[in-house]
């Protein structure tokens, strides 16, 4: 897969060649350009932003230098064309099933805005050459999109395959089957007086899928009961109503 980044702070993108990423870099999983959005303004100030039309505070990026930065990245008369992501508050939230269809795209640009965002006519105008999704990775406002970029790209490429490990592991995140993941433990047996539950250590495996089951029902419940009303029509079964 092919991720390239558009930034006015390509050094925030740094964590990309780290960790998980990094190694997916290396074993040429992913390859990733970061790129500096003030090579293509003309201005000595290197100027990306302008004031609102219709007044306001804070800034708009503008339109031409975008346009430019776009038409670089992804020229407009190749064969190929990536999936734009714009980052924005305003944007429909990513979810684990977004990180599922991304992971099958061969090519993703993601598109930071700082200040207020950047003007619509951008995102208008690429959505004519390729698929674009504004999206949030939630209910509260960051500066700008690149650490809402770190957080998407470490979701996607987890789900590559020979990227993670175990790829056990990305079947049984939080989220493959609805739920939140109930409670782990691992050595010793008892730690500053509190022992792991015994049906963990009873070697019962029916007995032990049951417990977890309950527990990541109960967690959700608590947690995020919009979860369980989101669930399809007969993912539970009557052992988890009675849980
Ligand atoms: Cl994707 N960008 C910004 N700037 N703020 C956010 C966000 C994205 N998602 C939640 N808050």
């Amino acid at each position: 897969m092919r991720i390239d980044v558009i930034t006015i702070f390509p050094d925030y993108l740094n964590p990309l060649r780290e960790a998980l990423l990094g190694k997916a870099v290396e074993r040429e999983r992913i390859s990733v350009g970061v790129h500096d959005l003030r090579t293509w303004t003309h201005d000595v100030h290197k100027t990306v932003d302008d004031s609102p039309y219709g007044g306001g505070p804070g800034m708009v990026m503008k339109p031409d230098v975008w346009g430019e930065a776009l038409d670089a990245v992804c020229p407009p008369a190749a064969e190929t064309s990536p999936r734009l992501v714009v980052p924005t508050p305003a944007g429909r939230p990513f979810t684990q099933d977004l990180a599922h269809e991304w992971s099958r795209e061969p090519w993703l640009v993601f598109a930071c805005g700082r200040y207020e965002g950047i003007d619509q006519r951008v995102v208008d105008e690429a959505s004519e050459r390729m698929p674009v999704d504004e999206v949030s990775i939630g209910d509260y406002v960051l500066v700008g999109g690149e650490v809402a970029v770190l957080a998407m790209v470490e979701s996607v490429v987890r789900l590559l395959p020979g990227v993670l490990g175990n790829p056990a592991s990305a079947q049984q995140d939080s989220f493959s089957d609805g739920l939140l993941e109930g409670p782990s433990y691992t050595r010793p047996e008892v730690w500053r007086g509190r022992p792991v539950p015994d049906v963990l250590r009873s070697g019962n495996h029916g007995a032990i899928a049951r417990w977890r089951r309950d527990k990541a029902l109960e967690r959700t419940w608590r947690r995020r009961p919009e979860l369980l009303d989101a669930l399809p029509e007969g993912a539970l079964d009557r052992k988890d109503r009675e849980a």
